[in-house]
């Protein structure tokens, strides 16, 4: 048997974009994925955008006791800024009402929320402005962390400033994925800079409003592994890590940006604009904890011709194609268990054994169907093993002292992902969208109700 440590959260994780629904309804404002939907919904597979969601909006009452059904002590999702905030000034009272309804039930379940501010849903308002490029950005993100932690801050006591804030940077300023799905290296920089001020800031403004709370933010981690040991493959894992990982994860728990950080970005002309006062902030607002979103490692190699200076970050790191890559049937990602162990010893190690909770798991499956038993329950073992291979590793990590209180699988029930819609499936529940919305359990479900309530397996 492995026993996790006492008090250890057994959770999972969402987000308030994919699973509330009435996206521009109850006093709402358009975020820049309903203002993409509406203007490109060929983008969206299927044509599914954001109003389409698992409703919790709705459905949040009967949903809280499926927490507790399947054992869950802890669970986490987001404000959704522009429900809250629709033009960043005034408080949508709705909203307050339906959050603080939502939040008391979960508690009232026994179950602790954690409860983050950012998942990549980009108010329109702000957007018009420039968005995460202008620096008006960090005030603005700073007065809606500070309206949320006042409006809920007697019942909330652990929150996070953002959600993997790397991916709105690459998918919307490098790769495509994200609006405003443009391409260039030097706003993403810029974009990246101010979202780790408006992430500073926040902290600062939950300070002086909720001193006895905790906050952290959460990080998607995919540690880099070099081709070779040969110093140009070496040097590919070293930017990689630097500007993939370390560039959130320094400034948050050691209150620096790197000094290699910004000779690279000084060297490929990337500086974004700053304030002087910025380090010192940074420097006086570290968090009290890390969340880290595992799903698959990042394989790199020297780049073969890269550009001077860098247009793209594979000027500074190419993808490798590792030869033993075990890849993920249903959804593409490569698996990697080992890399949540040797994530765990280097947050021991090299971050002072910082207090951190694996935030998101999980495996993505397209047409699950396919598993469905005659009872209508999705036999989803590959699932089951996944966590537990990845659990694995995590036990060893503890064992050996990294101070980790906490695993969150990704997700609680079916949900909507991003341009993706419904196609990769991650939840215990499976989300029957023709059939008003029914949630069944699925076999993983109950397999990790007693991972819950035995704390180990
Ligand atoms: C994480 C995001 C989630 C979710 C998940 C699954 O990176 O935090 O929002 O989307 O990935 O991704 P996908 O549905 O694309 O497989």
């Amino acid at each position: 048997m492995k026993t996790f440590p006492k008090n250890f959260l057994w959770g999972t994780a969402t987000s308030a974009p994919q699973s509330e629904g009435h996206s521009l309804q109850n006093g709402k404002s358009e975020t820049t994925w309903d203002y993409w939907f509406k203007t490109n919904p060929e983008k969206f597979h299927e044509n599914q955008g954001p109003e389409n969601t698992t409703n919790i909006y709705e459905m949040y009452k009967e949903d809280c006791k499926k927490m507790k059904e399947i054992g869950l002590n802890s669970f986490r999702t987001s404000i959704s800024w522009a429900r809250l905030l629709p033009d960043g000034k005034h408080v949508n009272q709705e909203a307050v009402t339906f959050y603080r309804d939502y939040f008391e039930r979960i508690l009232e379940e026994g179950v602790q929320p954690i409860i983050n501010l950012f998942h990549f849903d980009m108010p329109m308002w702000l957007m018009e402005k420039g968005g995460w490029e202008n620096r008006e950005s960090v005030d603005a993100f700073a007065f809606y962390a500070k309206t949320a932690f006042e409006l809920f801050g007697d019942l909330i006591d652990s929150w996070t400033t953002f959600n993997e804030p790397i991916v709105h940077i690459e998918c919307g300023y490098l790769n495509g994925a994200h609006y405003p799905a443009i391409h260039d290296f030097k706003k993403a920089v810029q974009v990246g800079y101010h979202t780790l001020m408006a992430h500073t800031y926040a902290v600062k403004a939950f300070r002086e409003v909720m001193p006895k709370g905790r906050i952290g933010i959460i990080l998607n981690i995919t540690p880099a592994y070099a081709r070779s040991e040969q110093p140009a493959d070496q040097v590919a894992k070293e930017n990689a890590d630097l500007l993939t990982m370390k560039s959130f994860l320094d400034p948050a728990v050691k209150g620096l940006i790197p000094e290699p950080l910004i000779q690279l970005i000084k060297k490929h002309d990337l500086a974004p604009e700053t304030m002087v006062s910025d380090k010192e902030a940074i420097k006086e607002n570290t968090v009290d904890f890390i969340g880290l979103n595992y799903y698959q490692p990042l394989r790199v190699q020297a780049p073969e011709d890269p550009h001077f200076p860098a247009q793209d970050p594979e000027d500074l790191f190419a993808p490798y194609d590792w030869p033993e890559k075990r890849i993920n049937p249903y959804r593409g990602w490569e698996i990697y268990p080992k890399a949540i162990y040797d994530v765990a010893m280097m947050i021991k190690n090299e971050y002072n054994n910082f207090p951190w909770y694996v935030s998101e798991n999980g495996m993505g499956v397209a047409n699950e169907e396919r598993f469905l038993d005659e009872q209508g329950m999705i036999q989803d073992d590959y699932r089951i093993d996944f966590m537990k291979e990845h659990l694995d590793y995590l036990y060893q990590g503890i064992q050996e002292g990294s101070n980790c209180f906490g695993y969150h699988t990704w997700t609680f029930i079916d949900c909507w992902s991003w341009l993706n819609g419904y196609r990769n499936r991650y939840g215990f529940y499976r989300l029957e969208s023709d059939k008003n919305f029914t949630r069944s359990l699925k076999k993983s479900g109950l397999w990790y109700k007693e991972v819950a309530q035995n704390n180990g397996y």
